[in-house]
């Protein structure tokens, strides 16, 4: 797949304090305070606290009897999960409307692809438009990371909390990685940072210039990724759950449509937004599927798998429009839907020198990556049909 280069925009949004945040929304009266949730849901330990409890050396996974030693005065609150989960949901609302590519990563974090959005404009205003939402809207602070890619994104996101707002720009990013220790990196632990050690690499602009045996001994087949990333280079897409199961496209009419060429117009703009909706995320699919829902509401789809996998505009568009035409919409038609399934990610992505069974291995390990997210199905099927062709 061929698409306009644009420079990538990726914004990491992780909410301040969540739970306590949240407490604090519902009970003004604890603004300002050390206020400290945890409690016998989560086994007694501080699920998050307050910065203001914080400063008391109090933090996530404390057990709650060490919390009370070093902040006996805070106010401790059990967990209201329902609470916070609800407030996720309108936070990820107003991400959804920023972006059609969302990435939730846990209940108050998620990624936002502003690529190529220089017409609503540009990322950085948008970046700063979603954390005002957050504020004004919500009456929660979030801190936000602007960065060419997720690797750099999320670790500016951390930069400067609470309400922390950093930008890092592909001209920056080396310089900025450089002093940094490697375990900001993620995937390497303790085990990885006590090997680089011994080989005298602590700081990421080390390990960026690290000789290639050294980074093989210590990350194997991992070596090449973990020597992007301390360039502060990464290619991972930012990829919406909901919308990689199938994604697709419906519209419902204000009025009933009854012929063809009506129909037809429908279903080549649902083909566009959802080739579209593909493309950002860096997918392809082998099923199209047409779903007409009629004006006494009896629905029916129809679906064509192809052996090619299909994201383009176009092919969508041939798929449905030949099945609309086995339709007689004459009856009246309220509802047209467009979707594609069977999703696959073409491997278009620049491969790093590896030997072949490496490549073996690393293109295994991006199916089980697309199979944690999609579910499995989805991969068999993929598979299947490939090897038909
Ligand atoms: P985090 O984003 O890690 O923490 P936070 O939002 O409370 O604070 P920060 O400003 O540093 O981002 O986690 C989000 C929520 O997840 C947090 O509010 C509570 C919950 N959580 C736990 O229940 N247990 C834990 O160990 C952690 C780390 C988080
Ligand atoms: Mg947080």
């Amino acid at each position: 797949m061929k698409e306009i280069v644009h420079q990538r925009w990726i914004m990491h949004v992780d909410m301040d304090a969540f739970y306590a945040s949240v407490e604090i929304l519902d009970n003004p009266e604890l603004k300002g305070k050390p206020v400290i949730v945890g409690g016998r849901s989560a086994r007694g330990v501080v699920s998050t606290c307050s910065y203001e409890a914080r400063k008391f050396g109090v933090h996530s996974a404390m057990p709650l009897f060490e919390a009370r030693r070093l902040c006996p005065h805070a106010v401790y609150l059990p967990v209201r999960m329902h609470r916070y989960a609800e407030m996720s949901e309108k936070i990820m609302t107003i991400f959804r409307e920023t972006s059609p590519l969302v990435e939730q990563l846990s209940i108050d974090e998620a990624f936002l692809d502003l690529t190529g959005m220089e017409r609503l404009g540009g990322a950085e205003a948008i970046a700063h438009k979603v954390q005002e939402r957050i504020q004004a809207e919500l009456n929660l602070s979030a801190s936000v990371g602007l960065a060419p890619n997720k690797f750099l994104a999320k670790l500016a996101s951390d930069l400067r909390k609470p309400h922390g707002f950093v930008k890092i720009t592909p001209e920056e990013a080396a310089a900025l990685l450089a002093p940094m220790p490697v375990a900001k990196i993620f995937g390497i632990g303790r085990s990885a940072e006590e090997k680089l050690k011994q080989f005298g690499i602590e700081r990421i602009g080390q390990l960026a210039a690290a000789e290639p045996e050294i980074l093989r001994k210590v990350f194997g087949i991992n070596a090449g990724q973990v020597k992007l990333l301390a360039q502060g280079l990464d290619d991972r897409p930012v990829v919406s759950e909901e919308e990689a199961k199938s994604v697709g496209k419906e519209n419902t009419f204000d009025f009933d449509l009854t012929d063809f060429a009506s129909c037809r117009d429908e279903v080549l703009d649902l083909s566009g937004q959802v080739g579209w909706r593909l493309r950002r995320n860096h997918l392809a699919g082998h099923t199209v599927t047409l779903k007409v829902k009629f004006a006494d509401f009896h629905t029916i789809t129809r679906s064509t798998t192809s052996d090619r996998l299909i994201a383009w505009d176009e092919e969508i568009f041939a798929l449905a429009e030949q099945m609309l035409r086995k339709i007689n919409v004459k009856p009246g038609v309220r509802l047209l839907g467009v979707s594609v399934s069977g999703l696959f990610r073409p491997e278009d992505e620049p491969v790093l020198g590896f030997e072949d069974n490496e490549r073996m291995q690393k293109r295994n390990q991006a199916i089980d990556a697309l199979k944690s997210r999609f579910g499995e199905n989805i991969i068999k099927r993929g598979i299947v049909e490939q090897g038909k062709r």
